[in-house]
C-alpha cells in the first residue's frame, strides 16, 4: 500500500526541519505501509527547497516539485495529485500543512482508520475531541466555525462537520482518479469545499477523526485576503448547482400563480368567478406540470403518453393535499384562536410553507424519482 503524503511549502523551512523527523517516525507504526512525502513549494525566498534536498540525501522518499511561482494552495495541491497518481502509483493521498498545525501526533490516528476502508478521512476540529487554538481571537473562531457551518447548510451536506479542514486522506481508486482536475473552481485555498462537494457527490464513505488544530509554529500566514471572496464564490456556485431543481421548482411555483391568477380574472369578465377559479385552477395545474416535467426535473422527464398520465393524476391528486390541510388549519386556528385576519394568514402562510416542502418532496422523491 502505497501512500504520499502532500505538503505544499511557502517559506516554511524552520517548520520542515521540525516537521518532517516528527512525521518519518510516525511511519514506524505502520511497517506494511510505504510512505512517501511529496513537497510543493511555491518558489521559497528562504531555504526550505535546500532543506528538502538535505532531507532526500538522508531520508529515501522525499519528493518535491518546484513551481515557478506561488499559484496557491488549490493549485499547488493539484500538481501534487497529478505527481502523486502517476508518478508515486500512489493508494491514498494525504493533505498536510508544513507549519505544524496539522500535529504529527494525530497523523496515525488519521492513517489508522485507512484499514476501515474509507474514501476520505478527515481530521476534524468540529467533532467531539477536535479543537481550535484557545489562543484563536474570538472573531477567527467564529468566521472559521460559521463559515464551515454557511457552506454544510447551502450544500445540503450536514454530515462532514469540518468543511475546510486541510489534514485529510483520499483514496486514490474509484475517488481521486474520477476527478477531472481541471475542473476545480478554485486554485486557492477553497479548492479544498470544490473537492469536498465532488467526493461527497460520488457517495463515498466519509469519516471525521477528531484533532487538535495548533498553533503556525514558525513563520508567517499566507491566508490571503481573497480567499474569503474566492470560498463564497464556490459555494454559491455548487449550492446553485446542488439546488437547481429546487430553485426551478419554486420559479415554476410562481409562473403557476401567475397562469392562475391572470386566467381567473379573464374568464371572470365573461363566467361566475367560483367557475372561473376552477378552470383557472386546472389551467394552472398543467402549466406546472408540463414546466416541472420539462424544465425543473428535465433529466429525469416522463416522455411517452404512457408515462405522463398516470403521474399527471399522482400530481393533482397531492397538489391538493396541502391545500386541503391549510383550509383545515385555517379553519382550526380561527376556531381556536380567533377569526382575525393575523390569525387566519398566519394559518395561510404555514400551509404555504408545508405546500412547498410537500411539493417538492412528492416530486423529487416520487414523480420524478432520480433512478439509482
Ligand atoms: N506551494 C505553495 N504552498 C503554499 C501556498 N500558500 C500556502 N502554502 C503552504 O500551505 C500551507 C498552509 O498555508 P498557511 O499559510 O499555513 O495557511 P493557514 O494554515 O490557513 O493559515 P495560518 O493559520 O495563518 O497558518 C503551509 O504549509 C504553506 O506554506 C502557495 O501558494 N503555494
Ligand atoms: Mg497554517
Amino acid at each position: 500500500m502505497k501512500i504520499s503524503i502532500i505538503i505544499p511549502t511557502y517559506n516554511e523551512e524552520e517548520n520542515i526541519k521540525t516537521l518532517v523527523p516528527l512525521l518519518v517516525a510516525k511511519f514506524k507504526e505502520f511497517k506494511s505501509y510505504d510512505f512517501s512525502i511529496l513537497f510543493v513549494d511555491g518558489n521559497s525566498k528562504d531555504k526550505t527547497v535546500v532543506a528538502i534536498k538535505n532531507f532526500q540525501k538522508e531520508i529515501k522518499n522525499i519528493f518535491l516539485i518546484e513551481e515557478e511561482s506561488k499559484t496557491g494552495l488549490g493549485g499547488a495541491y493539484i500538481k501534487g495529485y497529478i505527481y502523486s497518481m502517476k508518478k508515486l502509483k500512489a493508494d491514498y493521498v494525504v493533505e498536510m500543512d508544513a507549519d505544524l498545525q496539522h500535529s504529527p501526533d494525530d497523523f496515525p490516528k488519521l492513517i489508522s482508520k485507512i484499514k476501515e476502508d474509507y474514501d476520505l478521512i478527515i481530521g476534524s476540529r468540529y467533532v467531539k475531541g477536535g479543537s481550535v487554538p484557545k489562543e484563536w481571537a474570538l472573531y477567527r473562531k467564529f468566521i472559521s466555525y460559521f463559515g464551515s457551518l454557511f457552506a454544510r447548510v447551502l450544500l445540503r451536506i450536514m454530515k462532514v462537520k469540518d468543511f475546510t479542514s486541510g489534514f485529510r486522506v483520499t483514496k486514490v481508486k474509484g475517488i481521486l482518479d474520477q476527478i477531472d482536475f481541471t475542473q476545480i473552481k478554485s486554485k486557492g485555498f477553497a479548492y479544498k469545499m470544490d473537492m469536498l462537494v465532488r467526493i461527497y457527490e460520488m457517495k463515498a464513505r466519509i469519516v471525521e477523526v477528531p484533532i487538535a488544530f495548533g498553533l503556525r509554529d514558525r513563520g508567517t500566514s499566507k491566508m490571503e485576503k481573497k480567499n474569503f471572496r474566492d470560498s463564497l464564490d464556490v459555494v454559491l456556485y455548487f449550492a446553485l448547482q446542488r439546488n437547481k431543481n429546487f430553485i426551478k421548482f419554486v420559479i415554476v411555483g410562481f409562473g403557476g400563480l401567475f397562469t392562475d391568477l391572470l386566467i381567473f380574472n379573464l374568464l371572470s369578465l365573461k363566467i361566475a368567478s367560483s367557475a372561473a377559479s376552477l378552470v383557472s385552477g386546472i389551467f394552472a395545474l398543467t402549466f406546472t406540470f408540463l414546466m416541472n416535467n420539462f424544465w425543473s426535473f428535465s433529466e429525469r422527464q416522463k416522455k411517452t403518453f404512457r408515462e405522463i398520465i398516470p403521474v399527471f393524476v399522482i400530481y393533482g391528486i397531492s397538489s391538493y393535499v396541502p391545500i386541503l390541510l391549510r383550509s383545515y388549519l385555517i379553519h382550526f386556528l380561527e376556531s381556536t384562536y380567533g377569526d382575525t385576519l393575523v390569525i387566519s394568514n398566519i394559518g395561510f402562510l404555514i400551509g404555504v410553507v408545508f405546500g412547498i416542502v410537500w411539493n417538492f418532496t412528492v416530486y423529487s422523491k416520487i414523480i420524478w424519482k432520480k433512478k439509482s
